[in-house]
This record gives C-alpha cells, structure tokens and sequence, in this order.
C-alpha cells in the first residue's frame, strides 16, 4: 500500500486519484495510506469557499485557480455536494465551471458526494485535503454550499475561511444566523455587477461590530467572478491571512484546535465501530426486550454494555502485553 503512497508523493495523478478513492468509500487501505502521507502534510495553503447556493462560487474558485497559477502555485480543488446523494446537477456544473484547467497536470480537481453519512462527509474530505497537501499542492481550496452544520464543519477544515454572499438576496440574513458568519476570515460580494453591494458591505460591517473582531477583523472584497474583477485583490487578502495565521497566537491555537478535532474524531469513529461490532456480543437483545417492555431504562442499559465493552477491550490488551 505505501508503494501507492510513494506513487502519489511522486506526483503521480492516478495514485492520487485512487488514494482519494479509497478514502471516499471508507476502504481501511485508506487509513494506512493516510498515516504514510500524513509526515508529508502542512505546507498547503487550505482555502474554504462556502456560500448561498448560486452565490458564484465555482466561478469564483475557477478564477483564484488561474489567479494562483499566474503564480505558478499547485493547486487542487474539492468541490463538496452535501444537498445531494448522488453525483448530481450541482457537481457536474461545478465541473464544467472549471474545465479549462482540466488539462492542467499542475490542476486537481475532485467532486465529493456525501452519501447521507453525516461524519463521513467531513472525515473524507479532511483526508482528500490532507493527501493533496502531502502530494505537494501549494493551494486546497475545498467548496461547499453553506446551509447547515455539516457544511460548517467541513469549512472548518480550512485555514482561511471565505463567505460568498451576493447583493439583494434575502437569506443572507438567514446564513448569519446559521453561525456561519463567525467563521469567516474573508468575506465576499460576488455579483457585484448587480445592484444592492454597498448594503450588503455594510450589514456585514455592522455585523462585524456587533459579534466584535479582536484579532483579526476580517476583509471584505467585492468580485465580479464572471469577469474576474477583484480576484487578484481577494487572492492577497487570502495571502495576508495566512501571514497573520503564521505570527499570531491565534493561529497557533487554530492549528492545535485542528489536530485535537482530528484526533477526536478518529476516537469517536473507533468507539462506535466497537459499539457496532460487540453488539451482538453483549446479549444485547435480550436488554433491548427488556428496555421495550419497560423492565428496564435505556440509560442503564447503555451504561452498562460500555462498562462490558470497556473491560473486554482491557482484558484483550492485557493478553496482547503478555
Ligand atoms: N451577474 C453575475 N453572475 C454571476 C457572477 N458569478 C457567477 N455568476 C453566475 O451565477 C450562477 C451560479 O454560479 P456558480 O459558480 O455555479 O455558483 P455556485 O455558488 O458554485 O453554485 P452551487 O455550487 O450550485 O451552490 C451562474 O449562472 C454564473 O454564471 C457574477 O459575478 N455576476
Ligand atoms: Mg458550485
């Protein structure tokens, strides 16, 4: 397995393409890759575009991928679809808005369904960032519609947040109480050809006062991602933060919160594993007829199936010392 590892860290697009793969669909290859890439990670700027549906987000990244690329960066995109199950409508325009860089070697692009399971939306998308980053793109940009929690999680795997909002759209008010406000680093009004801009700008502004910005009091840009107005400008803002990001505490404390919610996230998707597999071990039938018929409180029963599994997994590493 590490031979496609040492294939993709060569810069080999199909080992990267495979690797992604086995990610995505929860192959337990995919772990072992992940843990001879991860040594190689760190080095990605990771860029987070999220917004309305619409927004002009696709559009948006197919001109900061030329823009990086005028700067001779790698970059390599993943472009999330969480409304959907299936590689539907939304992926496929998303492809099309970037296919000019289809056939750039130094160009990466990778749609990513979601396929319902709520964890695993953001546990393969982290990995499919962390296997570019390792592979030696110098620019992730993952895109994501912002419209709930997950998609939130999601962006959270980014350095530098970007929240694309358009003039005269009523849900903009609605994203902002979603919290996703509080998570941008960078704010975007696309479609600035349309009327309404500096209204937008300036709920933004006050919303900014409202919630307070004491380390880093996030830039707004005004784009017009059609044409590609404003891009150069929103690609060294994007820059700038990563600069603050290096020196201050802050940014320190944000990578760290990374690491922790990765390792997190990994234990959590262990225990349930386990809960899954010993279930049938623990009799728990006959707990679930009793808990049905009410001779029992689920709580209890839970509790004590943990405790099971628990002195099981103790007694199973105390063989494996000996
Ligand atoms: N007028 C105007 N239209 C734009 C601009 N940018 C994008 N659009 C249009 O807006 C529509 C949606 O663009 P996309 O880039 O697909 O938007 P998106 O946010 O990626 O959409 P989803 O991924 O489906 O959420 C397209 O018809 C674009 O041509 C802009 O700056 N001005
Ligand atoms: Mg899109």
């Amino acid at each position: 397995m590490s031979i496609l590892a040492e294939r993709a860290l060569r810069g080999d697009v199909r080992a990267l393409a495979r690797i992604i793969s086995l990610v995505e669909n929860e192959e337990p290859e995919g772990e072992e890759v992940i843990k001879h890439l991860y040594p190689h990670t760190g080095h990605a700027l990771i860029i987070g575009i999220t917004g309305s549906p619409g927004a002009g987000k696709s559009t948006l990244v197919d001109k900061i991928i030329a823009e990086f690329r005028k700067k001779g960066r790698t970059v390599g995109v993943i472009a999330v679809d969480p409304s959907s199950p299936f590689s539907g409508g939304a992926i496929l325009a998303d492809r099309i808005r970037m296919q000019r860089h289809a056939n750039d070697p130094e160009v990466f692009i990778r749609s990513m369904g979601t396929r319902g399971s709520l964890g695993g939306v953001s546990r393969s998308t982290r990995e499919a960032v962390e296997i570019l980053d390792a592979c030696g793109k110098d620019v992730v940009i993952i895109e994501t519609v912002g419209v709930g929690q997950s998609e939130i999680d999601i962006v959270k795997l980014a350095d530098t947040v970007c929240l694309v909002l358009v003039p005269g759209m009523g849900d903009d008010i609605q994203i902002m109480k979603a919290g996703i406000m509080e998570i941008a680093d960078l704010f975007v009004v696309n479609k600035a050809d349309r009327p309404g801009v500096e209204k937008v700008v300036t709920e933004i502004k006050l919303m900014l006062d409202l919630i307070g910005t004491p380390d880093w009091r996030p830039p707004i840009y005004t784009t017009v991602a059609e044409k590609g107005d404003g891009v150069t400008e929103l690609v060294e803002g994007m820059e700038e933060h990563r600069k603050f990001l290096k020196q201050s505490p802050h940014g320190e404390k944000r990578m760290k919160d990374k690491v922790i919610q990765e390792i997190k996230d990994i234990m959590s998707r262990e225990i349930a594993k386990k809960i899954e597999h010993s279930w049938e071990n623990h009799g728990a039938d006959v707990h679930v007829k009793a808990v049905f018929e009410k001779e029992m409180d689920p709580y209890t029963v839970a509790h004590s199936i943990l405790k099971n599994i628990i002195s099981e997994n103790k007694l199973r590493e105390g063989a494996s010392e000996r």
